[in-house]
């Protein structure tokens, strides 16, 4: 049976308000959130602009959806887009266990009527290679762990894919180790830009980009935000995550953003901006992906170098 919040939410204290962006006012640059219809399908939710938006111009809806990795679906970059349609995301739950309160098998629905007055349109910069806007919607992943009751003995968050091989074809070869982990230090997990997204230009997420339920960690690596989540565990040791352990020397565990240090078979100091056309000029990668002011102090004292 599925966990229910405790929460003092009612759904009649949040379905009248339920408003959200819809794609031509986000694109147009409207700030306030808009006045909606009935919501269709999951929940439509109350998004606000996140005071950690980023003014630079989001890529478009056709850049974001169109070049994705989720290897669940392949490895090209347009598998995702051609494969994941098939993909059932509702209903959908989450399984939330380790050092919590309140251990359990919620809804996502129910988790999200849980969050409503806190979702959020977050205009984030993601950089891998190549880097994009993206305006995703979303909540605090802190929001979700402070529902749950973080135990004082947790130390890491870890996090676990859907594995589905009948919905999932790259999961009908051994492409990784399925299923994709992911893993985060618990003062990284609580920083408000680290958010758990349910969609993006005020629309659902597709499912290439991890619907329903995925992580963005801004200032890491791309790999470093799971998508399609169904398990989140508070350890108190550092978890697995997908890369690390397939490839440690190349992928650390912190996979933070830093110009300085190289992998080892390609230098990370620049960065191709999708949309610019296929000549683009690369642009320097900044320090945490430009986060530096919110996160640099994170890591005080630690050598990134080795810490990588
Ligand atoms: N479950 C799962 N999550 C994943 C991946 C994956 O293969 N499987 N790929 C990661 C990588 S390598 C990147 S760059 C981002 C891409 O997210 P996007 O498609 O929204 O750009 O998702 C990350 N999350
Ligand atoms: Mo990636």
């Amino acid at each position: 049976m599925a966990g229910r919040w405790k929460n003092d939410l009612k759904w009649s204290d949040v379905t009248p308000r339920a408003a959200y962006l819809n794609r031509r006012q986000l694109i147009a640059g409207a700030a306030g959130a808009a006045m909606a219809g009935p919501a269709l399908g999951r929940v439509k939710l109350q998004t606000v602009p996140s005071p950690y938006s980023t003014d630079q111009t989001p890529n478009t809806w056709e850049q974001i959806t169109q070049y994705n990795n989720f290897y669940e679906f392949g490895t090209d970059k347009t598998d995702p887009a051609r494969y994941a349609g098939n993909l059932t995301t509702d209903p959908w739950a989450v399984k939330i266990d380790g050092l919590v309160e309140r251990p359990g098998t919620y809804d996502l629905a129910d988790i999200l009527k849980g969050v409503t007055l806190e979702e959020r349109i977050y205009r984030l910069r993601c950089v891998e290679a190549w880097a994009m806007v993206v305006p995703w919607v979303g909540f605090e992943l802190k929001t979700l762990l402070d529902r749950v009751g973080v135990r004082p003995s947790a130390k890491y968050v870890y996090f676990e894919t859907l594995v589905r091989p009948e919905e999932m074809p790259g999961q009908r070869r051994g492409i990784l180790e399925w299923p994709y982990r992911e893993g985060l230090r618990l003062d990284e997990a609580m920083h408000p830009l680290t958010i758990l997204a349910t969609g993006l230009y005020g629309e659902e997420m597709p499912n290439q980009n991890g619907a329903p339920l995925r992580l963005v960690v801004p200032w890491k690596y791309g790999f470093k935000s799971i998508k399609s989540i169904v398990r989140i565990s508070l350890t108190r040791k550092q978890p697995l995550a997908t890369w690390n352990m397939q490839n440690p020397r190349e992928y650390g565990f912190y996979s933070n953003v830093n110009p300085e240090v190289d992998h080892p078979r390609w230098s990370q100091a620049s960065e191709r901006p999708i949309g610019g056309g296929l000549f683009a000029r690369r642009k320097p990668t900044l320090m945490f992906n430009g986060y530096a002011d919110e996160v640099a102090g994170l890591y005080a004292g630690m050598d990134l170098r080795k810490n990588f």
